[in-house]
């Protein structure tokens, strides 16, 4: 993916990578497709020792110390016990946060070491990798008492090295995790979410070939119906290596070689091909060689483009019926990540009629984007540039553009993802605006098959809200959040606002709503009722009406999540009472409003807005 980009924006570019590498230590890998490759899972219970006053760390706060815990020694240097002991500690599940696995960690950020032992036998001629889905937020990797890897951003997939280290037999892994809040990280201090720390996502073994395929992109070209455009890169390929794409069901097979850099680019026709749409969410099995290397994957094929004041799919503009949710464990709480909390999440934005989903405000598990591609559901992918970053931090930038960087390339083969975020409610500066332009262009360079936003506030003078936030000159899509009605305004008045586009982009309202208790009732004018978020959402639905560049919706939030700072007893109780559908899977009122008023939408689109339908015989 670096080789597409051109020289003096790679060079700015890698300048980042070394400031993030100079920053987090040795440098990681990010494996793609890694469900279609050989993986031995390092699931399960692994031993724990919480570490508030980092004793197993040492003095050097770059460096964890060898001698520390990271050794996993049980008798120190003079013969005595050591005072840690991974084997007589307790465990906690991985993949799983911390906070919902022991009571008295809910609240606990900091330092946490985790340890498993294992057996390997290294195959010959393959390199291994270990591979981590996420950990939140730093995590420096020993594998048998030696540094592997070290890895800052929560929500994003990293791969370590680990070819040299592994011994035939006996191994142990140590993982130092530590989510410490601080200004230069991203998220930076203040969330509206728990900041879940730990072992978030799957671990595994991963072996691939001393030469393998590192990268590829295989994208429909726009404006046409069957032409395949994109590239394969195969790591350490020397020029001339062949590669090869097939696509069995299209009876497509097609050769090209690599360049200098490792990179085969490839362009054909592919006679029959359907489209991937919310409708007709069709997969194609996809298989790629080089050398000694295979690797196969599932892949939709459709574009996205903006023309105007609209989003158009596969040529045509369409209406994003959506919502926002957060990485919450349905029914549990606790940060999700499996199969089945994406299809229990996902399959509720179908239920709703939705065809959208904002999976707001970070990088979700890839079951979650693999879901949604079978599943038929658009997606808006964010990373977690959140409220307040420090905007002159060179390291903030740094984690930042790596977040980016590793988010794209994992997922920038998905049908269903759409959108790429830059931001979410980011208060207007220039330094902000700069900061997330540099993003902006890293993301195109990236990418340039998707489209760009960010979610900003909307501010209104008296009861209009012009589009004007600076940063809308660098998106293709605008996201405006709003809460009318909630923070600001009378629910009865929400129908009077009006808005206004000065850029002439497509607006996705990217937040709206409020909040209520699952089970309270009372008239509508009782805030925390069932029946006032549901009067709420209607008298929003009503103003929609009235905005002719609206091209998609994403009220705020499909469930309710945990929140450190929604702490009101009886009614929040640290959560974030803002879903349609509570912690414990209770279905709200607002829940059945929003699937009436999509399902009318998918109906009848002009209800929504008149004007814009009229023009086109629209598919929504
Ligand atoms: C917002 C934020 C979101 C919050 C939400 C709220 O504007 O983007 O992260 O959770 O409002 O509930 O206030």
């Amino acid at each position: 993916m670096l080789l597409m980009l051109s020289h003096g924006r790679f060079a700015a570019f890698c300048l980042t990578l070394l400031l993030c590498a100079v920053a987090y230590g040795q440098q990681t890998k990010l494996l793609v497709d890694v469900d279609h490759r050989t993986q031995t899972s390092l699931n399960g219970p692994w031993h724990y020792i919480v570490d508030p006053y980092r004793g197993g760390w040492g003095n050097n706060p770059e460096k964890a110390d060898l001698n520390g815990y990271a050794k996993n020694a049980h008798t120190n240097s003079v013969g005595g016990p050591t005072e840690y002991n991974f084997e007589k500690s307790p465990t906690l599940n991985v993949p799983g946060d911390w906070n919902t696995q022991k009571k008295e960690l809910l609240f606990y950020e900091g330092l946490m070491w985790y340890e498993k032992d294992f057996t390997y036998h290294p195959k010959a001629g393959m390199r291994t990798f270990l591979n981590f889905g996420a950990v939140n937020y730093r995590a420096d990797v020993f594998v048998n008492g030696q540094p592997v890897c070290t890895h800052e951003g929560g929500f994003t997939q990293f791969d370590c090295e680990v070819t040299s280290t592994l011994k035939d037999g006996d191994n142990f892994v140590v993982v130092a995790v530590d989510d410490t809040r601080t200004v230069e990280r991203v998220p930076t201090l203040k969330t509206d979410w728990w900041n879940y720390g730990g072992i978030t996502r799957e671990v595994s073994l991963v072996e691939v070939p001393e030469k393998y395929i590192d990268d590829y992109s295989l994208q429909l070209k726009k404006g046409s119906e069957n032409e395949i455009d994109g590239y394969v890169h195969v790591t350490g390929a020397s020029a001339g290596t062949e590669v090869s794409v097939s696509v069995p069901a299209l009876h497509v097979t097609k050769t090209a070689q690599t360049d200098g850099d490792g990179r085969a680019a490839f362009s054909f026709k592919a006679a029959g091909l359907q489209r991937w749409s919310p409708e007709h969410p069709q997969l194609y099995d996809v298989a790629m060689q080089a050398g000694s290397d295979e690797l196969k994957d599932q892949i939709g094929f459709r574009t996205v483009e903006v023309q105007g004041d609209k989003i158009l799919l596969n040529g045509e503009p369409l209406f994003l019926r959506g919502v926002c949710m957060h990485a919450e464990t349905p029914y549990k709480t606790g940060r999700a990540w499996s199969q089945q909390d994406a299809e229990t999440l996902l399959g509720w934005v179908h239920e709703m009629h939705g065809n959208f989903v904002r999976l707001a405000h970070y990088p979700y598990d890839e079951n979650f984007t693999r879901t949604a591609d079978r599943m038929g559901i658009l997606v808006w992918s964010e990373v977690p540039v959140y409220w307040s970053i420090d905007w002159a931090s060179p390291a903030a930038f740094a984690s930042a553009s790596q977040q980016l960087h590793e988010n794209i390339r994992r997922d920038h083969n998905k049908a269903s993802v759409i959108l790429w975020s830059m931001s979410n409610e980011t208060p207007v500066s220039d330094a902000r605006t700069e900061f997330i332009h540099k993003l902006t262009v890293l993301a195109r360079e990236q990418d340039p098959t998707r489209l760009i936003t960010s979610a900003v506030v909307t501010h209104f003078t008296g009861k209009t809200a012009v589009m004007n936030d600076p940063l809308g000159q660098y998106l293709d899509v605008l996201g405006y959040n709003e809460y009318i009605g909630w923070y600001m305004g009378k629910v009865d008045e929400i129908p009077d606002y009006t808005w206004e586009d000065p850029m002439g982009k497509p607006l996705i309202m990217s937040e709206f709503g409020g909040g209520a208790k699952a089970g309270m009732h009372g008239d509508v004018n009782t805030r925390f009722s069932e029946e006032f978020q549901a009067k709420l959402l209607d008298e929003q639905f009503a103003m929609f009406k009235k905005i002719p560049f609206l091209a998609g919706l994403t009220p705020w939030v499909l469930m309710d999540f945990r929140s450190p700072t929604r702490q009101l007893p009886g009614l929040q109780d640290f959560f974030n009472r803002k879903g349609f559908i509570s912690d414990q899977g209770e279905k709200k009122k607002a829940f059945f409003t929003v699937q009436r008023y999509y399902g009318e939408l998918q109906q009848k689109p002009e209800l929504n807005v008149e004007e814009f339908y009229a023009k086109q015989g629209m598919k929504n």
